[in-house]
């Protein structure tokens, strides 16, 4: 249920495993493209796989759910009103699949999902349809892939598999026993919720972490990426990188969930989120008044090369990306002297874009926003401000 990111690989990969997969997604588009053997996202590997599986008869979608004997449920969990996750989609996925389910069957949710949505999903179904209870196994199996590199870590990352029940669990690891070669971890569902939300909380206070010292740094005169290089060859320690701030709908917005269901005690996450996202904001005025600097001492406006537009390097994808936020944010009052440059995509609906060389080379002021693979091929320009807010240039010792 749900063919987005996660849902649609994963369909792909049990449907190459010659298991016959039914795929339900409520957009008539995603449903058409893929019984064309195609893909409405980019991800390595993925159309191929798509393609063959659908080709040999394994895999078709709908936008009606069937009768299974396991049940995934794939859909996204958002945001609703101030950080507040928002279940909905894993709900109304579990009322259309209600009246399909039968005695023996699995469901599974992979959606990331506050602690306490399997429970809740449980006494749902138990409603619904009391027969059920106690012959059916519930379970929830985060899903913990890498955009850009999906297709391996999903056969190859280690899965952690909470079951409402010991049985659920048992279960579930039969089902992916299909396909991961990784370990196997049992649990039980609150434990496998929290887990997931751990996981990016974990890499998002550790990001905070690099960025605080990013703003000390600036002030105090130090190299920050020297600073941690050198950090880190203390055999305990492993500062992360920092940036232009944290993007992508995953560590952006998981935190989000601990934080909103225990505000008192999740307070470094909380406050890792306001560090992370002020990152962002205070590149944005960094570039801002590095402009009114050049102009006072030049008497003409500066032209700004903006580069990168993605959420991360080497990605097409612009989603909660912290590089378009300050984007966006620069060119608020102006749009004419900024060339935005994002090497990943051919146009862009708002931004004219323009070619990273000729960008980089034409401007007055440079700001990497992103450490795309390719800006690290530009030779170092003396002759221009360079605000390497992504470390593009950084030498390490
Ligand atoms: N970032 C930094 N500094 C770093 C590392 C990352 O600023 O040292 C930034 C990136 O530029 C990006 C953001 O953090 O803006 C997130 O990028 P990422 O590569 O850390 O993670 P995602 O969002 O692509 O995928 C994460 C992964 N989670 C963890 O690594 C704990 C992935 O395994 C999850 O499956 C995915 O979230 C998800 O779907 O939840």
């Amino acid at each position: 249920m749900g063919l987005g990111y996660i849902g649609l690989p994963s369909a792909a990969i049990v449907a190459s495993k010659r298991v016959s997969v039914h795929g339900f997604d409520v957009n008539a588009h995603v449903v058409e493209t893929v019984n064309r053997g195609r893909i409405h996202i980019v991800e390595p590997g993925l159309a191929e796989l798509v393609r063959e599986s659908v080709s040999l008869g394994f895999f078709e979608a709908s936008v009606t759910p069937a009768v299974a004997d396991v049940h995934l449920i794939v859909v996204p969990t958002p945001f609703k009103g101030v950080h507040e996750p928002d279940i909905s989609f894993v709900e109304s996925a579990t009322r259309t699949l209600l009246p399909l389910l039968k005695e023996g069957d699995t469901y599974i949710i992979e959606s990331t999902s506050p602690v306490g949505t399997t429970e809740q999903m449980a006494a749902l179904i138990f409603r619904e349809r009391p027969e059920l209870k106690g012959n059916i196994f519930i379970a929830y199996c985060p899903e913990r892939v890498l955009p850009g590199n999906v297709l391996h870590e999903l056969v190859h990352n280690d899965r952690v598999i909470g079951g409402f029940d010991e049985a659920s669990t048992e279960k579930a690891k039969e089902f992916y026993r299909l396909f991961v070669k990784g370990e196997l971890y049992g649990t039980n569902a609150r434990t496998a919720e929290m887990c997931k939300l751990t996981e990016n909380s974990s890499r998002d206070v550790q990001i905070a972490f690099a960025n605080e010292l990013s703003l000390i740094c600036d002030k105090a005169g130090i190299d920050v990426w020297e600073l941690i290089a050198l950090a880190n060859r203390h055999p305990r320690v492993n500062i992360l990188q920092p940036g232009a701030g944290v993007g992508g709908h995953c560590i952006a917005v998981d935190p989000w969930f601990i934080v909103s269901d225990y505000p008192r005690e999740a307070r470094l996450i909380g406050t890792a989120r306001d560090i992370n996202n002020y990152k962002a904001f205070w590149c944005a005025e960094k570039i801002r008044s590095t402009m009114l600097e050049f102009e006072l001492k030049h008497g003409r406006k500066p032209l700004v090369a903006l580069m990168g537009l993605a959420f991360k390097p080497n990605i097409d994808d612009l989603r909660e990306s912290p590089a378009k936020y300050i984007t966006q944010k620069v060119m608020q009052s102006e749009q004419n002297n900024f060339l935005v440059v994002e090497p990943n995509i051919e146009s862009h609906s708002v931004f004219k874009l323009t070619k990273y060389d000729e960008a980089y080379d034409r401007a007055d002021i440079v700001a990497f926003l992103v450490g795309h693979d390719v800006f690290k091929t530009l030779d170092y320009r003396e002759d221009a401000v360079v605000l390497d807010f992504a470390g593009v240039f950084k030498r390490v010792p």
